[in-house]
């Protein structure tokens, strides 16, 4: 039998630890590298961080698979099993440039089915955790179901990008939504931004390119305050396969889709 309440244990244990070490290194020189574009970063911190979490996971669970963003388990081709989805740095260029508003997302999925999700907003040491049936919380306070919202109250978090003209999406299918809404925000982190869903904070979050170590923990988190996510167009999402990502409140995330993506 897996002892799901010591493998939680030991991740919140760990995330608060890399936590740790992702501040002291706020005091180095960090080395940066570019990935598929220009804009697509990453440093020695984000590699560390994945190392550090992947040595304490093998350590203890060797039976489990990892799945992280900087290398670990990129030729899984099967959910089946324990799996951890980890992004080190959710955020890399927030992390950069701001030395904030980025997070460690931690998802841990048994059989593709999420059991656990922490995203850890290491500057604000906010922890987001949830376990599948137990709820969510924020640094232990459990979070509240989300209230039914309408599309003129909503805030959404979505970049600038997906609303002037590009390569993955029509720009005039959501310019209308944003005309109509109460508000939209862009944080650059995908693993808060479904926290912040998730705690209300906001009320959609909207993106066309996403990995699964980017929503992972955030979906553990969603589903336990009956938030719903899908792709961009009401698909289920795979973990095994890039995806637009669209999460939001039930409500707003039905109308949106059946007033302006699907309609
Ligand atoms: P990252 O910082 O871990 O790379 C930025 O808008 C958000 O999208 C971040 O959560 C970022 O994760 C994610 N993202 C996914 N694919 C990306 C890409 N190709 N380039 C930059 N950010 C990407
Ligand atoms: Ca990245
Ligand atoms: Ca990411
Ligand atoms: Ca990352």
């Amino acid at each position: 039998m897996t002892n799901w309440n010591e493998i939680d244990h030991n991740a919140k244990k760990w995330v608060q630890e890399a936590g740790e070490l992702i501040r002291q290194s706020f005091a180095t020189t960090l080395s940066i590298e570019t990935k598929s574009n220009p804009n697509d970063l990453v440093t020695n911190i984000d590699k560390e961080t994945e190392q550090f979490l992947m040595g304490k996971i093998k350590e203890v669970y060797p039976e489990h698979k990892i799945l992280g963003e900087e290398g670990s388990g990129h030729d899984i081709t099967s959910v089946e099993g324990i799996i951890w989805i980890i992004d080190p740095i959710d955020g890399t260029m927030n992390f950069i440039h701001q030395k904030r508003n980025f997070a460690i997302s931690v998802g841990i999925y048994k059989d593709g089915v999420g059991q656990i999700g922490l995203i850890y907003d290491v500057v604000h040491n906010e922890l987001y955790h949830a376990v599948k049936g137990q709820g969510a919380f924020m640094n232990d306070v459990q979070l509240p179901k989300l209230k039914e919202t309408r599309i003129e109250e909503a805030i959404i978090s979505i970049s600038p990008s997906w609303v002037t003209e590009n390569r993955r999406i029509d720009y005039r299918i959501l310019a209308p939504l944003i005309k109509r809404i109460r508000g939209t925000r862009c944080f650059g982190s995908a693993a808060l931004e479904c926290a912040f869903v998730a705690s209300g904070r906001i009320s959609s979050y909207i993106t066309m390119r996403l990995s699964a170590w980017d929503y992972a923990a955030g979906l553990v988190l969603l589903e336990e305050v009956g938030a719903v996510a899908t792709t961009v167009y009401g698909e289920p999402l795979n973990l095994l396969e890039n995806s637009s990502f669209f999460a939001g409140e039930r409500n707003v995330h039905q109308q949106i889709l059946d007033e302006y993506i699907n309609k």
